[in-house]
């Protein structure tokens, strides 16, 4: 496994995943004109404002994990879309002032900056809104059964909602300047970042056609790969500079957040994003090769510097 994990060149890998992912991005969004045109410019200016594009390429690379069809990643297309849409307004009001109050993310500034605070908030809730439209248009079906495309939007929903990335968010704005247990922290950490990323390849699992007990694999692994990411982001708060995120560095201290790496140090931190690595891998076990993309994106994540 570890030698199928550094066979597939990552970085190659990734290129041509967000390459794809950007181009459907840009087919299937809205066009920003006609009368709702300055509202659709302010969500395509965050959605195509880069980002590593992880949530949607951990989903094509799910399908085809469980999938002998070769058409799986063209027909989770707008599933990917619509994911990368959720992850977007997520981060466009945590930007708000109201929220984190940030001026710079991923390397531009933020929706609320470019375009004001009432214009972000609409763009946030127009993507939030247009995913849904988008994993439910029958014209964007190509090839997903009703039934999995129903199962999809569940998991979405309810990965997006309160109990998952909404109630979060909604659990560490409560616990900002408090002291939490580690425990809490792990709570939120699991809604607020690790339940879309698990959505984000359960759906590609159920695109793919996976039975009960592949399902369960993987959400073992997107809970494991969220977990690492989440540590990582804590991590990488710490030790990179706001040049290299293309968003504030050292932003949690100077909040006073609960993190990793204020509970157990730079280094310890490091070990636990190792092992939530190994625990993702070991849910893959079961899988061919047709997972291997999963497992060098397990990788990926906990060895990113952004
Ligand atoms: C406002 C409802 C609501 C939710 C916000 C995701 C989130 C919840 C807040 C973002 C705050 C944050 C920095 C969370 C840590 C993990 C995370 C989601 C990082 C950003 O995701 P990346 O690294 O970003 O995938 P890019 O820009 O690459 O897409």
């Amino acid at each position: 496994m570890g030698v199928a994990v550094e066979k597939l060149d990552i970085k190659k890998y990734l290129r041509e995943k967000q390459k794809i992912v950007v181009q459907a991005l840009d087919e299937l969004m809205l066009p920003a004109e006609g009368v709702f045109a300055d509202h659709i410019r302010a969500m395509r200016y965050s959605l195509f404002a880069g980002g590593k594009r992880v949530r949607p390429i951990l989903c094509l690379a799910a399908g085809t994990a469980v999938s002998d069809d070769g058409g799986v990643e063209q027909s989770l297309l707008p599933v990917a879309c619509a994911l990368e849409c959720i992850h977007t307004y997520s981060l466009i009001h945590d930007d708000l002032p109201a929220m984190d109050n940030d001026d710079l993310r991923r390397g531009n500034p933020t929706c609320h900056k470019k375009f004001g605070e009432a214009e972000a908030i609409l763009a946030g809730d127009g993507l939030l809104t247009y995913a849904f439209d988008l994993l439910s248009n029958p014209a964007h079906g190509r090839g997903l059964p009703d039934t999995s495309r129903l199962a999809i939007i569940h998991t979405i929903a309810r990965a997006a909602g309160s109990p998952g990335m909404v109630g979060g968010q909604a659990l560490d704005m409560a616990a900002e300047g408090r002291k939490i247990e580690f425990d809490h922290l792990r709570t939120i950490h699991r809604s607020k970042t690790g339940a879309l990323i698990t959505a984000s390849v359960l759906a590609g699992a159920l695109g793919g056609g996976a039975d009960e007990s592949q399902l369960a694999a993987m959400r073992r692994f997107g809970d494991s790969v969220g977990l690492a990411f989440q540590i990582v982001d804590d991590l990488l708060d710490v030790i990179s500079t706001t040049e290299e995120l293309g968003k504030p560095a050292g932003s949690d201290e100077a909040q006073h957040k609960a993190t990793y790496p204020a509970f157990f140090g730079v280094e310890n931190t490091r070990q636990l994003a190792e092992q939530a690595v190994a625990e993702s891998l070991a849910a893959l076990e079961r899988f061919d090769h047709r997972a291997d993309p999963l497992r060098a994106l397990a990788r990926y994540i906990v060895d990113r510097t952004r």
